[in-house]
C-alpha cells in the first residue's frame, strides 16, 4: 500500500524567490505541490508558472526513456533504447573522441535550469575535469552585472530583502518584478503604504510601472547617460555623502570627469526622459531615506551592462545609501552563501564563453568541438544569434548529448536524449540570489520511467567511461555533506541534521547588518571604486543612431508564463496567447500600415522571424516587445533569439540580449490592404 507523504521541496527554477514548496505524494507520484508557508519570504504562495506544476510535472510529453536518433539532426525522430546501450554508445564515441582530439574537443553546456547545488557545478564539472573538456564560462544572464558588483563593492552582496519595507524611496531599475520575483511585491507594497515612493526606470510600461508612483523611460541602453547625470547634479549641488565617498571610496575625481559632461540637458537628450523628472528624481536620491536601489538584471543586457551597473552603484556610494537599514543596492545576494563548491579542481583547458556557443560549434579549430553534453538548459531556443546555433548543432560531425525532461528544441538536435528527474524527485540543497534562506529539498516520489538526476547521470557516465576517482560516485547524501561543510560563520550549525529537522533556514546574519559598514568591503584597497572597470568605453559615447522608418529597438524580456524556454509546453500557461506576438505602439503599427493581429516580418542581418502583431502600451513607439522566449517549434523551427546578437558587454562577458535593432514588415495582402495607405 502507497502511503501518503508531505515533504519541503525547493522551486529549482532560475528565480530570485527560489520557494519552499509543500509536496505532497502517495509514495508513488506526486498528487500535489503548493507553497510552504514555513517560508518567511515565500509565505506558502506560488506564481503563476508553479502553481501550475503538476501539468508540467507529469505533462504528457516528460521524457521517459533514453532515445537514440534515427533521422536527420533536428528532425526530432528518435527510437527508445535502454540505459545500458545509450551508455555503452556514447562512452565508444566519447573514448575515439578522446582518442583523436583531446579533451578540449567535449564541450559541456548547462546553466540554470536547475539551481540546485546537487544539480549543477556538482558531479558535471568533476567528470568535465576529468577529462579535460573545454571550460564553459557561464555568462548568459548576470555575467556584466555581477563582475561590476564585484568591481565595485568586492562581492555581489546588497541588502536583506526583509528590510524592503524599511525603504521610503525605491529605484526599480531594470527590473520587473511582477513577472520575475512576485514576492518581492507585497514588501514593496508594504514600503508604499508606510510612505514610500516607488520609482520604476524602465523603456516598458511594464505592470511594475503601472503598479508603482513613478515611471522613467530611458530609451533603451541608455542608462549609464542617466545614472551619470544623476550623479553629476548631486555633486554639482553639493548634495552627496563626502565621508562615504572620500573616506571608503577610491577614484572620485576620475568620477566627477567622467560624469561632468552630463548635465541635466545632455542626459535627457540621450535618455529622452524630460528634465523636470530627472530634476525631481534627483531631489529624491538627495533626500529621501532609507534609499533602495533595487537593480535588475535588465539594465544588463546592453553594450554598456558594466559600466551602467557601475554608475548606479556609484550612486548608491554618492547618496550614502548603506548607511541605513533597508537602504542601498540590490541586484545580488548571490555571495552572501557560503556553502562549498563541488565541482572540485579543474584543469588549464580553454574556455568557451556560452553567448558565442554558435561561433564555438561552427568556427573553433584545434580542436573543433566534436561532442557537445547539454543539460539545465535549452540553448537551441534561447542562446543568442540562433542561425548559427542551430547551424552548429545540425552538424552531422557533432555528437550531441541531452539530459532534458522535455522534448525541447535542443533535444531535437541529440544523438542521445536521457530523460531527467524534476526537482521534486530528487535530494538538493538550495540557496537564492535574492533571499538568504538555505533550504533542503527532500525527493517525494520516485522520478517516473527511467528518468534520473543530474547527479546520477553523472555517476553512470563516469562509470560507463571507466573513470575511477571515487569522488566521481558521490553519493547524494555525501554530496549535501560536503557542500555544508564550511566554517563560515553565516553557515553555522546549518548541517544536514539542523535541516532534516527544519528544512528553511536562514543564514547566520541579522536583518539589521547592513553590507560594507558593519562588514568588510571586499576589494583589494578596501575601498569602494568609483573607477570604471577596466575596459568599459564609459566616455566614448555614441550616441543612439536615429531609428529609420521602419526601424525598431527590439526588446526581449521575461515572460510572466515562462522561465525563459521553461514551462513553454504548458498548454494553460498558453491558452491567452497561442501564438508568439509582437508589441507595438497602436501609432508605429497605424503609420506601418500593420493591423491588429496580423503577421510581420521583423528581421536585422542575423535573421528573420514572423510574429504576430498586437496594439500595446507597454512599449514607447520607436520599440517593440517579444516576451522572451517561445519554443522555437512553435513558429517554423526559429525564435526572437534569431535576431539577438552573440556580442558581448563591456566587461565580464556577460550577454547583449536587448541592444538589438529591427526592421519590422507587414506580411500578407490582408495586412495591407486593411491599411492602403500604409
Ligand atoms: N516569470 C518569469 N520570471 C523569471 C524569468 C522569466 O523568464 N519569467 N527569468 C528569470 C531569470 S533567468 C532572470 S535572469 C530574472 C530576470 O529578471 P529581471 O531582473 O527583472 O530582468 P529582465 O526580466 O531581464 O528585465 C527587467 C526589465 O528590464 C527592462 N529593460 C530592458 N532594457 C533596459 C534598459 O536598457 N534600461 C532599463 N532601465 N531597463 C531595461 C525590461 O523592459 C524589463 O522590464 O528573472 C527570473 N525570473
Ligand atoms: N531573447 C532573449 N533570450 C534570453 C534572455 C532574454 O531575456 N531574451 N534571457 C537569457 C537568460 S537571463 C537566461 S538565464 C537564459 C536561460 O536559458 P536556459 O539556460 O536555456 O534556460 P531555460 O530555457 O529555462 O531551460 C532550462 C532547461 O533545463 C531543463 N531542466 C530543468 N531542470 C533540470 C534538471 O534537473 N536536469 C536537467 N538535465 N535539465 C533540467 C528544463 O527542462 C529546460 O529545458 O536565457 C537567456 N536568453
Ligand atoms: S518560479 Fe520563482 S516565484 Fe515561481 S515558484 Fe519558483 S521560485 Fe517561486
Ligand atoms: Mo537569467
Amino acid at each position: 500500500m502507497a502511503t501518503e507523504v508531505t515533504v519541503h521541496g525547493v522551486c529549482p527554477h532560475d528565480c530570485y524567490d527560489t520557494c519552499g514548496l509543500r509536496v505532497q505524494s502517495n509514495g508513488e507520484s506526486i498528487t500535489r505541490i503548493s507553497g510552504d508557508p514555513a517560508h518567511p519570504l515565500t509565505r506558502g504562495y506560488l506564481c503563476l508558472k508553479v502553481n501550475r506544476y503538476m501539468e508540467r510535472l507529469y505533462h504528457r510529453d516528460r521524457l521517459l526513456y533514453p532515445l537514440r536518433r534515427t533521422g536527420p539532426k533536428g528532425a526530432g525522430e528518435f527510437e527508445r533504447v535502454s540505459w545500458d546501450q545509450a551508455l555503452t554508445e556514447i562512452a565508444r564515441r566519447l573514448r575515439e573522441t578522446l582518442e583523436e582530439y583531446g579533451g578540449e574537443a567535449v564541450l559541456p553546456y548547462s546553466f540554470a535550469g536547475n539551481m540546485g547545488y546537487l544539480s549543477s557545478g556538482a558531479l558535471d564539472a568533476r567528470f568535465f575535469g576529468a577529462i579535460g573538456a573545454t571550460q564553459l564560462d557561464r555568462t548568459i544572464c548576470t555575467a556584466s552585472g555581477n563582475a561590476a558588483l564585484r568591481w565595485v563593492f568586492g562581492s555581489c552582496i546588497g541588502p536583506d530583502p526583509e528590510t524592503i519595507p524599511l525603504a521610503r524611496s525605491v529605484l526599480l531599475w531594470g527590473a520587473n518584478p511582477m513577472a520575475t520575483n512576485i514576492h518581492q511585491v507585497p514588501l514593496l507594497d508594504e514600503a508604499r503604504r508606510a510612505g514610500a515612493r516607488i520609482w520604476t526606470v524602465d523603456p516598458l510600461r511594464t505592470d511594475t510601472a503601472a503598479r508603482y508612483d513613478r515611471h522613467l523611460k530611458p530609451r533603451p541602453g541608455t542608462d549609464l547617460a542617466l545614472a551619470l547625470g544623476l550623479g553629476q547634479e548631486l555633486v554639482r549641488t553639493g548634495r552627496y555623502d563626502r565621508q562615504m565617498v572620500m573616506e571608503m571610496s577610491e577614484g572620485f575625481d576620475r568620477y566627477c570627469e567622467l560624469a561632468e559632461p552630463w548635465t541635466l540637458t545632455r542626459t535627457s537628450e540621450v535618455t529622452g526622459i524630460a528634465i523636470d523628472a530627472l530634476r525631481e528624481l534627483a531631489d529624491d536620491l538627495a533626500a529621501a531615506r532609507p534609499l533602495l536601489l533595487r537593480v535588475g538584471y535588465g539594465v544588463q543586457r546592453q553594450r554598456r551592462s558594466a559600466a551602467t551597473v557601475w554608475a548606479i552603484s556609484a550612486l548608491s556610494l554618492l547618496t550614502g545609501a548603506w548607511r541605513d537599514v533597508g537602504g542601498g543596492l540590490l541586484l545580488s545576494n548571490g555571495d552572501a552563501f557560503a556553502p562549498r563548491p563541488l565541482g572540485g579542481p579543474q584543469p588549464e583547458t580553454r574556455a568557451v564563453n556560452m553567448v558565442q556557443l554558435g561561433h564555438a560549434l561552427c568556427d573553433l579549430e584545434d580542436p573543433p568541438v566534436r561532442a557537445l553534453f547539454v543539460y539545465n538548459s535549452n540553448p537551441a531556443a534561447t542562446a543568442p544569434d540562433q542561425a548559427r546555433v542551430l547551424r552548429g548543432l545540425a552538424r552531422e560531425d557533432l555528437f550531441t548529448v541531452v539530459h532534458e525532461q522535455m522534448p525541447t528544441d535542443t533535444a531535437k538536435f541529440a544523438d542521445f536524449v536521457l530523460p531527467a528527474a524534476m526537482a521534486m524527485e530528487v535530494w538538493d540543497l538550495h540557496t537564492s540570489y535574492w533571499h538568504r534562506y538555505v533550504q533542503m529539498s527532500t525527493p517525494a516520489a520516485p522520478p517516473p520511467g527511467e528518468a534520473v538526476s543530474n547527479p546520477e547521470f553523472f555517476r553512470r557516465l563516469s562509470r560507463a567511461l571507466g573513470l575511477s576517482d571515487p569522488s566521481l560516485q558521490a553519493d547524494d547524501q555525501t554530496l549535501m555533506r560536503e557542500a555544508l561543510d564550511t566554517d563560515h560563520p553565516y553557515m553555522s550549525g546549518i548541517n544536514l541534521e539542523s535541516l532534516s529537522e527544519n528544512p528553511v533556514q536562514r543564514l547566520r546574519i541579522a536583518k539589521e547588518t547592513r553590507p560594507f559598514l558593519d562588514t568588510p568591503i571586499t576589494t583589494p584597497t578596501g575601498k569602494f571604486r568609483l573607477i570604471p572597470p577596466p575596459g568599459t568605453a564609459v566616455e566614448r559615447w555614441e550616441d543612439a543612431r536615429d531609428l529609420g522608418p521602419a526601424e525598431f529597438e527590439l526588446l526581449t524580456p521575461s515572460s510572466r508564463e515562462t522561465i525563459k524556454s521553461s514551462f513553454g509546453n504548458v498548454a494553460s500557461l498558453r491558452q491567452s496567447h497561442p501564438k508568439p506576438e509582437l508589441l507595438m505602439a497602436q501609432e508605429d503599427m497605424h503609420r506601418l500600415g500593420i493591423g491588429d493581429g496580423k503577421p510581420v516580418l521583423v528581421q536585422n542581418d542575423r535573421g528573420s522571424l514572423e510574429l504576430i502583431a498586437v496594439p500595446s502600451t507597454v512599449p514607447q513607439p520607436g520599440t517593440a516587445v517579444s516576451y522572451a522566449v517561445r519554443w522555437n517549434a512553435e513558429a517554423g523551427g526559429r525564435n526572437v533569439n534569431q535576431l539577438t546578437s552573440s556580442e558581448l558587454a563591456d566587461f565580464g562577458g556577460g550577454a547583449t540580449f536587448y541592444a538589438t535593432r529591427v526592421r519590422i514588415t507587414p506580411l500578407g495582402d490582408a495586412a495591407r490592404s486593411e491599411h492602403p495607405a500604409g
